[in-house]
Formats: C-alpha cells, structure tokens, sequence
C-alpha cells in the first residue's frame, strides 16, 4: 500500500475532521508540498477532497471501486479481509487466489477486482462481469476441516450473501440449490467453491463469489439476459457496492466460523428458510441422467434430498436444477 493511501487511510479514520498540511506532513515524515501533491494524486483516483483554510484537507467523497482501502475501513472482521488483493481486471480471481493460495496466503486472503475477461461458473462455464458494476471475488478459507465437510461451505456463504444483501438493500433474495442467489427468479448471484487439497486434508477453500450489483439490463451479456438480474435492476437504486463487500464478508465470517464450530445445524435451517427449492416439485439434471420430483430438504451434508413420484428419496450431489410448477 502506497503513502498516497497511507494518507488517505489517516484521513478516513479522522471521521471528517479535516487535517492540516502541516499535521499530516509531520506524521509522515514529508514535507507539505509532497502532501499536496499525495492530495492531487488522490483527486485524480476520483477521491472528492475539499481543503479548508487553515484547517487542511478533508476527504468528501471516496470513488466506486473495490481499491483495499475503501472495503477495510469500516470492516468489522477479524481475518476475512485482513489482506485484500486488487486488481483493476484480470481474467478470473479464482485463478488469482489459487495462485496465492499455494505461496501460503492466509486464512482470509480475499481477491477483489472490477472485471475479468474469463469469470467461470461450475463445469468451466461462463461468469459474466460487467466492469465496475458487480462484486467479482474469491476468498481463500483454511478451515481445519475434513474434505468431506467442504461442499456445505458453498451453502453456508449463500445464506451470508442473502444476509449482507438483506442488510444493505431492502431486497429480499431467495437461494436455489445449491449455488445460486435469486430474485424474482431470475440469478444475482453464483458461488463456485473450489478445493486444493492433498494427503493431509484441505489445504485450502477458493470460494468464488459473483454478485450482479449496479448492472442494467444491457450490461449483461445476450445470452444471460433472459435468467439474470441485478441488485439495481430489482430495487431500482444504485447500491455501494464498498458497503456491500464488507456485509459479505462479515457474515461470510460470521457463519462459516459457526459451521466449523458448531455444525452444519444452526445454518441448515437457516439455508431451508431462504431457500425456494425446498418443498417444491423440481427437474434435476445431473450429467448423465435427469430425475423429478419434490425436494424435501438437504441432510447435514448439504445434500439435496429428492423424492420422485415411485416414493424413492435420492441424495442429489450435483446438479441442476429447474422448478417444474
Ligand atoms: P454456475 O455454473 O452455477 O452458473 C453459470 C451460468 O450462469 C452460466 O452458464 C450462465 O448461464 C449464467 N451466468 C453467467 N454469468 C452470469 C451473471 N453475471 N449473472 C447471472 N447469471 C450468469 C456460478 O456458476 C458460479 C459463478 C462464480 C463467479 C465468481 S466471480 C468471482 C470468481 N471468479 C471466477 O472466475 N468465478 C467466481
């Protein structure tokens, strides 16, 4: 992190009290021009800075990126977050956080950026991300967990997406098993939870979120436009996505400690009370062949239980799936 953002970080933290020249040089051990030039420099990145007479610099407004220091000041966690890496564009922050992963990044690394040219979904398909209008990340997770407690985590962070959506919109999103967010029916949101694992057990969880936040319409991609929606497009008001970030993040912290410490239990019923799949007749397609039926629930291991028309309950691990009413 840059002393342009080391400055701007101290000014932040002052709570709109303006700064003087000569205060903020001292501290960093630079003279006042160096300051004002650190001020020109922010202006530039589209920070809104007024500077009172003999009262200094104050920051008015903060731009609509990812950049670290708008997501950590006001962050409330303990290690989601700590370390942000951001990119303006890359091809995909799965990709990224792999990376990072296997050269030990820590329990809580999040990689952020504002568009990637190849975002996948499951089964390498296509995730599409708008420059500058959605929430493209992963977070890298080590939790001292057996292998086989791993697909639950995409559950788990679906259930903290609908609650910092919740939280800072009115919106009122519902999931689909097992990875997708919706509203109205149509997708806001997909999880792609990926696994580096070895003889030990999980080394580490890359858990790739997509949130369509500020998107309209035609900023989605043709082939998407018929099945996906965005924050915006429903509640027609643009949403800070800064402020959104950090909602994701304190309660992607706050549930998956409580399903490491506690069991799937608590957040199961949680999952249900969100989830539009449960109780309904659904279309389940899985690689090589499709069953129907009504989804009952998911057992603790976040496996969908589905009882076709013959009374059999199947355990679907995988799938697609389409609501048939
Ligand atoms: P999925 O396989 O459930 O969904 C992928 C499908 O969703 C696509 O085939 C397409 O039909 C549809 N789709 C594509 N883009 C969008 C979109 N923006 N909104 C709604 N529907 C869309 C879901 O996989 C998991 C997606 C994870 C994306 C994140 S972004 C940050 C991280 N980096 C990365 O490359 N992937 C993850």
């Amino acid at each position: 992190i840059t002393v342009t953002y080391k400055i701007a970080k101290r000014m932040l933290e002052s709570t709109g009290e303006a700064l003087s020249g000569q205060q903020l040089a001292d501290e960093f051990g630079i003279s006042r021009t160096a300051i004002w030039k650190h001020m020109k420099e922010l202006e530039e990145k589209g920070y809104e800075i007024e500077s009172v007479k003999k009262k200094g610099y104050r920051i008015v407004s903060i731009p609509d990126t990812l950049e670290p220091i708008t997501i950590q000041i006001g962050l409330k966690t303990k290690r989601i977050g700590q370390r942000i890496e951001y990119v303006e564009s890359c091809t995909s922050t799965q990709i990224i956080a792999h990376q990072l992963a296997q050269e030990n990044a820590p329990d809580g690394t999040v990689v952020l950026t504002e568009t990637q040219t190849a975002g996948r979904g499951r089964m390498a398909r296509k995730w599409d991300s708008a420059a500058h209008k959605g929430v493209w990340m992963s977070i890298i997770l080590r939790p001292n967990v057996p292998p086989q407690k791993a697909p639950q985590f995409t559950l788990v962070t679906a259930v903290a997406i609908v609650r910092a959506i919740e939280e800072v919109t009115a919106l009122q999103p519902k999931i689909k098993w097992p990875n997708d967010i919706l509203l109205n029916g149509k997708k806001c949101t997909g999880i792609l939870t990926e696994l580096q694992s070895d003889a030990d057990g999980i080394q580490a969880l890359i858990v790739g979120i997509g949130l369509n936040v500020n998107q309209d319409k035609e900023d989605f991609d043709l082939e998407v436009q018929g099945i996906a929606t965005s924050l915006k497009m429903i509640s027609g008001q643009t949403v800070n996505r800064q402020e959104l970030v950090r909602a994701v993040l304190f309660y992607t912290e706050l549930y998956t400690q409580m399903y490491i410490d506690e069991g799937f239990g608590m957040l199961k019923i949680l999952w249900e009370s969100y989830s539009t799949t449960i109780g309904q007749p659904v279309r389940a397609r899985m690689t090589n062949h499709t069953l129907e039926g009504i989804a009952e629930g998911i057992s603790d291991d976040g496996v969908l239980q589905l009882r076709t028309l013959d009374g059999k309950l199947h355990g679907i691990y995988s799938a697609d799936i389409e609501m048939t009413n």
